[in-house]
């Protein structure tokens, strides 16, 4: 037994070398002596031509330094050995001899960089001698996940690197464990946000991320007496090899002080001046977003707060010195940590002043940028860059953006209002009211009193034009307002974002409804064709390439190509097949290896023995109320409970019927969100009790899964069978990781909600289980009890009584299991729990039919195409940003030395 399954290892490590192979073209490699030829007419050389000077002399030191930069670095094995090695020695000054992984591995990634960093300073400069429009994509939250391999897949040179390593005595896999997730996001916006930036350089836009570099990421997850405890993470705790510091990017942001009008003398115009305040001071850290098999390098730029470095000169000479700078010093933790945001108001003053520091230096990069071509005048903004707004967290911008465009570049109004409103656009992420920003009118004035006077004018001449198109109905001037006249006053984020952006998007079809048909009613009324949809989409490199290398292979092989990395679509002709014996024997091979890493992994980090036999049940994602993780939990001990009873009743004919399951869960609760780390607990004391029952055999398991990122999530991903994404009906805008279980031969079983709905559209009612109240039905559930059900599901209540009667361990659960009374069910668990059941039944049957589950999986697969962030960012590109892709080719070698023009 155990040589087959060491027979079955080898041949997977094959296939897994195999498919790295193909996606390592030699033909897309630079080697050394490639020359920059594109560059150079256009070179580094020739910003040091000031004045232009004919002198012989100079000139043979603008050759001479040329030649030594004007070849890329070489990528063979002894270079890249070499390169490792002197990293380790003088980068990080450690003995290269002794055993490191983490040297190495840092070592390693330097070296990558430094192969990003020359085609990304090429990318920038050939984009800029295109002077092609740019994209702009602010974000507070980011979750890139691992970039090691990442990168090197980009770059081609996976196999070169792995060769390499192995010789100097490591392992790519062991040295890829040594990198820690920078966990600059709390959830699905942040991951969607990377999954843009890969697709963005992919596909060859010239675009830069912007964020925050937190220096405390979203909090490490253990878990301790059965609950979740929070603990810092540190993630630079061993620097982080993929950035590089800017000392040479700063920009100074005001906060607080006063405004005050001042008439100009000489054309008596009143101007408004913000003075006094602090000032901190913004540097810039940059990592190269590197896309997949193009030169093409973009950039994310984050910045990290640093102690303004003007003094008050009084303080010295009072003989303050010590006092004077710590003031300074306290500027310090401004970006010290990130505040999780999934759908929860964190309501913090620092929150706010994260968000205009990141804001402001923002836009005063981008204008720097945008100001250093001669040709560009201000007016012609909006034709040159786009600036996308995810969520109203970055919304600041457009007030800041106005106080730029009107205090530094003195514009007039309209003219300032011209270009901010062209320039950006916004993607709203929720509907749900408690996540939706807004902030004390007090707490604005006080940080930022010039913005307010700004939101004040921009909110006055808005509801001007809304009371000429509705004269007589100050309800809806009310409405509309970016100021709520409530005690105190706020101030409404979203407004501001919609009044001041050419677009706004819904991230799912039936979302963008809900902002069109409800939320954002008046503003659709006004501006219609203001709104749009883009579904959300996914990076498939990484969540079908990187995190699943073994199904990778088997589709390559089967289509016999890999073209499907660049092209989703190519993955229909798998559909043709999906009923082929051998087909199906290499994909149900495929997921049992990936079943047999995920049970290992188990083992390590729950200490839980799995059967990677049994079904595979998923429900990994921030834990919230309207994800009802607590509705699956319920569905589990009824199953366990059931268990019991056909045991005690000695029906072993339907236990024989029973599918053996491993449900696994994972998530973070935000650490002030008691009712979510109640259902941790619940989730916790009912995995103990059934982990525990020696009655049932391996029927049944129950893990929680601690500390959920993207790592863990590449791991858990490709061993599913089902995954749940079961959130009530309204409530998830779209949900992004129901996409990337369907590309991992995963079923959903589905709520209809969000991307549920699209994805049911493209993979067919008969490849997914779908249940519950939908939209409309839950609205009217929530506005009218009559339709409620009086009393709950039978099965329902049973459950709930063993709970209640301390089944699950001591821990009293009264209040979660409250919250389930008609009258009290505002997320409809207790209303939906019947027809949950129900799908979990159509889900078990299906498995009992391995051929028929093996067939639904690959279609579901096949059809992904629609959900790849590719289609994503081109719809971007065409209805919001209007951009064009701008490809910078890679030198051709045979005509280097001859052709030295600009021609790509
Ligand atoms: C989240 C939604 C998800 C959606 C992601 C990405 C916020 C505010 N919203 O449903 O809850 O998939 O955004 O669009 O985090």
């Amino acid at each position: 037994m155990s040589s087959a399954i060491d027979m079955e290892e080898r041949a997977k490590a094959r296939i897994e070398a195999e498919v790295q192979n193909l996606l390592d073209p030699d033909a897309f490699q630079l080697s050394e002596g490639n020359e920059k030829v594109l560059l150079r007419q256009k070179s580094y050389i020739d910003e040091l031509e000031m004045d232009v000077d004919e002198e012989q002399e100079l000139k043979e030191k603008k050759e001479k330094l040329w030649k030594l930069l004007c070849t890329y670095l070489p990528c063979d094995v002894l270079s890249l050995q070499k390169s490792i090695v002197q990293h380790v020695e003088y980068t990080l000054a450690r003995r290269r001899y002794k055993r490191d992984k983490c040297s190495f591995y840092q070592a390693t990634a330097i070296s990558v960089r430094d192969r990003l960093i020359e085609r990304w300073t090429d990318t920038q400069q050939y984009l800029s001698s295109k002077d092609s429009k740019r994209v702009y994509y602010l974000s507070l939250e980011y979750l890139l996940g691992r970039n090691l391999q990442n990168a090197m897949s980009c770059l081609a040179l996976r196999n070169r690197y792995a060769a390499a390593l192995e010789e100097l005595g490591y392992s790519l896999e062991e040295l890829t464990e040594e990198e820690r997730d920078p966990g600059l996001g709390s959830g699905g916006l942040g991951r969607l946000a990377s999954c843009f930036l890969d697709s963005l350089a992919t596909l060859n836009f010239g675009a830069w991320g912007y964020g925050l570099r937190y220096k405390f990421g979203l909090f490490e997850q253990r878990l301790i007496s059965k609950a979740q405890a929070e603990f810092p993470d540190f993630w630079l705790k061993e620097g982080y090899p993929w950035e590089v510091e800017r000392p040479d990017v700063q920009y100074l942001v005001r906060m607080y002080g006063e405004v005050e009008d001042r008439v100009d003398p000489e054309t008596g115009e009143v101007k408004v001046a913000w003075k006094g305040g602090e000032d901190v001071l913004a540097e810039g850290f940059d990592i190269p977003v590197p896309g997949f098999h193009t030169l093409n390098t973009n950039n994310l730029r984050l910045w990290t707060s640093k102690a303004s470095c003007e003094f008050d000169l009084g303080s010295f000479n009072d003989g303050q010195y010590y006092a004077a700078i710590e003031e300074k010093e306290r500027s310090e933790p401004l970006t010290s940590v990130l505040y999780p945001c999934d759908n929860n108001a964190p309501g913090k003053e620092l929150r706010l002043r994260q968000q205009y520091f990141f804001v402001s230096a923002t836009l005063q990069d981008i204008l720097r940028r945008y100001k250093k071509s001669p040709s560009h005048g201000l007016l012609d903004l909006p034709n040159k860059v786009a600036i996308q707004l995810n969520e109203t967290h970055p919304a600041i911008a457009i007030p800041e953006l106005m106080r730029l465009l009107l205090d530094d570049e003195n514009l007039c109004w309209q003219d300032a209002w011209h270009i901010v409103h062209n320039t950006c656009a916004y993607t709203n992420h929720t509907v749900m009211p408690e996540a939706l920003e807004i902030w004390p009118l007090p707490l604005v004035e006080q940080i930022l009193p010039r913005h307010l006077r700004i939101i004040y004018e921009i909110n006055h001449q808005f509801l001007s034009e809304v009371r000429r198109r509705w004269p007589g109905d100050p309800q809806r001037v009310a409405r509309m307002s970016i100021i709520e006249e409530s005690e105190p006053k706020m101030v409404k984020m979203a407004h501001l974002a919609i009044i001041g952006c050419h677009k706004v998007n819904g991230v799912a079809q039936v979302h963008t409804g809900l902002l069109c048909k409800s939320l954002f009613r008046d503003f659709y009324e006004m501006w219609p064709e203001k709104f749009v949809n883009i579904t959300n989409g996914v990076n498939h490199r990484r969540w079908m390439l990187q995190a699943n290398p073994a199904m990778s292979a088997v589709i390559s092989k089967w289509l016999g190509t890999h073209d499907w990395v660049h092209d989703l679509g190519r993955l229909e002709r798998l559909k043709e097949l999906s009923s082929n014996p051998e087909f199906q024997r290499d994909w149900q091979e495929m997921k049992r290896y990936n079943k047999r890493k995920l049970a290992e992994f188990i083992e390590r980090t729950c200490d839980v023995d799995v059967d990677a036999d049994a079904m595979f049940d998923v429900h990994v994602k921030r834990i919230h109320e309207y994800k009802r993780q607590f509705m699956n939990i319920l569905g589990v001990a009824y199953r366990y409970l059931r268990i019991l009873s056909l045991l005690a009743e000695e029906k072993f004919d339907e236990l024989r019927q029973v599918v053996p399951k491993v449900v696994i869960f994972a998530g973070k609760a935000a650490p002030n969100y008691s009712v979510a780390k109640d259902v941790i607990k619940l989730i916790i004391a009912i995995a103990d009790t059934i982990n525990s029952d020696t009655r049932i055999g391996g029927l049944l398991k129950v893990v929680f899964i601690p500390n959920y990122n993207v790592s863990v999530a590449e791991v858990i991903i490709p061993g599913s069978d089902l995954s749940q994404h079961i959130s009530t009906a309204g409530f998830e805008a779209s949900g992004t990781s129901n996409m990337k279980f369907c590309m991992n031969g995963s079923l959903l079983l589905g709520s209809r909600d969000g991307a549920n709905l699209e994805i049911e559209q493209s993979v067919g009612r008969a490849n997914i289980f779908m249940f519950g109240a939908n939209t409309k039905e839950v609205r009217t559930l929530q506005t009218t009890m009559q339709y409620r059900k009086p009393q709950l599901d039978g099965r329902l209540a049973h459950v709930t009584q063993e709970i209640r009667s301390g089944r699950f361990g001591p821990t009293s659960f009264d209040s979660l299991v409250d919250s389930l009374l008609p009258e009290n069910d505002r997320y409809m668990v207790g209303h939906d729990f019947g027809s949950y059941l129900e799908a979990l039944e159509v889900s078990d049957a299906a498995f009992r039919k391995p051929e028929e589950w093996t067939a639904k999986t690959i279609v579901s697969c096949a059809s992904m195409s629609r959900f790849s962030s590719d289609r994503c960012i081109r719809e971007y590109a065409e209805k919001i940003w209007n951009v064009e892709p701008h490809q910078f080719r890679p030198p051709n070698k045979n005509t280097s030395s001859s052709s030295n023009n600009n021609n790509p």
